[in-house]
């Protein structure tokens, strides 16, 4: 990625001093089990230990948000990691516990300032979620882990930027 000019603020990946909440559907627990695998791995070989990492398992992808934002306001966790898997189904089920599901985790996120990785396979075959959780497409839950340890230190960053006093300006000297 070029370099600008100017300050750049990124997240790296050490997880070793950070605190995770996972909140894991059991809807379609056959791929979220894989899902919270791979997140799980991603936090671990990072550096977190098991004592960092909270497991909270809820019954539907819909129920993800309240959890996650609850989870996110005990101020004891640097980011959220939501996993869940909805599959289209016959009817326009689907199109609504998908869409409040992001959304939920969306505004949960924004109203908590704590990141959340979103991890809510939404596919319209079991094969197609099969591929992300393991097989051809990869382990997206080892992806969103990934995500959610750069956010977390990222978001350490910017809290520090903003309570540092701001940078002066150089001071002119007129002759
Ligand atoms: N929940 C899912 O996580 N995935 C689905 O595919 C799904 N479908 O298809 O119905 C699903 N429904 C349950 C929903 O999340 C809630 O648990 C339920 O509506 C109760 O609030």
């Amino acid at each position: 990625m070029a370099r600008q000019s100017g300050r750049e603020l990124r997240g790296d990946f050490d997880a070793a001093d950070l605190r995770f909440g996972i909140v894991v559907s059991q809807f379609n627990a056959f791929i979220t089990d894989r899902l919270l695998t791979g997140a799980l791995d991603a936090l671990t070989r990072a550096g977190a230990a098991e004592g960092q990492i909270e497991i909270v398992r809820v019954p539907g992808s819909f129920e993800i948000p309240l959890a996650a934002k609850k989870l996110a306001a005990t101020g004891q966790f640097d980011a959220i990691v939501c996993i869940g898997c909805v599959l289209r189904g016959e009817t326009s089920h689907y199109d609504y516990v998908a869409s409040e599901t992001a959304r939920g985790v969306q505004l949960a996120q924004l109203d908590t300032g704590v990141p959340m990785g979103f991890c809510v396979l939404t596919c319209d075959t079991l094969e197609q979620a099969i591929d992300r959780a393991g097989l051809k497409g990869g382990n997206k839950g080892y992806e969103v882990g990934l995500g959610a340890i750069e956010m977390a230190r990222l978001s350490r960053k910017l809290s520090a930027v903003s309570a540092a006093p701001a940078r002066s300006k150089p001071r002119q000297t007129h002759r």
